[in-house]
């Protein structure tokens, strides 16, 4: 089934952007595409200035997490009649560049959901620090041993997933394990993946604002009470 374009959302979760998420919606307002932007509780004026912007506006009333923002853009699009989904950052590390060939992994390959890569050929990572790649490899390592998805990046946050699919992944990590939570049900469901180059950015700002190494302990953490509560 081809993808009918203007059925396609795109999804921004977003918390405390206030500097960034003006230019990323003006990149994103630029295609066909309909937009949800989901505000996390933010305390700066992210969702008064996403309101501004053509992009429909979700808000959490209590701070929850990116993943939880990802499954609340997920069930407004769906509900909205969505044929196809993107998962896009607010903090401008994405590119909307890259949304047309995700959408094009799933259309040419008749795929459930495509995952974008920074390490796959053609895709980059911009002035990734040394320690974060290394740190990056070894999650990738990890989730290639427990799900078995022969993927070359994981913890990607620009991906496209099929309405169908996105109706059996549901996301109950709410925080940052969610990225390995989503490819734990890709891998669980038989879902049919294929990967797309894509680049991503890191800036002074996303890199001051993003996630710390130690975090990692914590999406490790999560990922195994998450399991065991399944
Ligand atoms: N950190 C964080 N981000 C959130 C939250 N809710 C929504 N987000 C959004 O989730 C996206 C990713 O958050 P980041 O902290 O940049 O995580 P990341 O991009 O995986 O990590 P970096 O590569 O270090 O930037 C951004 O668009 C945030 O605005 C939240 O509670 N905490
Ligand atoms: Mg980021």
């Amino acid at each position: 089934m081809s993808i009918n374009f203007e059925k396609v959302w795109i999804i921004v979760p977003a918390y405390r952007e206030a500097s960034v998420i003006g230019a990323v919606l003006d990149s994103l307002a630029a295609t066909k595409y309909q937009i949800v932007v989901v505000d996390d509780c933010s305390p700066d004026t992210t969702a008064e200035i996403a309101e501004r912007s053509r992009a429909h506006v979700c808000r959490h009333c209590i701070n929850l997490g990116q993943g939880a923002a990802i499954q609340t853009g997920i069930d407004y699009a769906l509900s909205n009649g969505a044929e196809a989904l993107v998962t896009f950052d607010a903090d401008g590390q994405h590119s909307a560049a890259d949304i047309p060939a995700l959408l094009e992994g799933l259309d040419k390959h008749k795929a459930d959901v495509a995952l974008g890569s920074r390490f796959t050929t053609g895709g980059a990572a911009h002035n990734m620090g040394g320690a974060r790649r290394t740190l990056l490899k070894l999650a990738t390592l990890m989730t290639r041993l427990s799900t078995g998805l022969n993927i070359s990046d994981t913890h990607n946050g620009l991906r496209a997933l099929r309405a169908e699919a996105a109706r059996k992944i549901r996301i109950t990590q709410n925080r940052m394990a969610h990225a390995s939570e989503i490819l734990s049900l890709v891998a669980q469901h038989k879902l049919k993946f294929v990967e797309v180059p894509v680049h991503i950015s890191y800036t002074d700002y996303s890199t001051s604002k993003g996630q710390r190494a130690s975090n990692s302990f914590n999406i490790i953490w999560d990922s195994i009470t998450g399991m065991l509560r399944r």
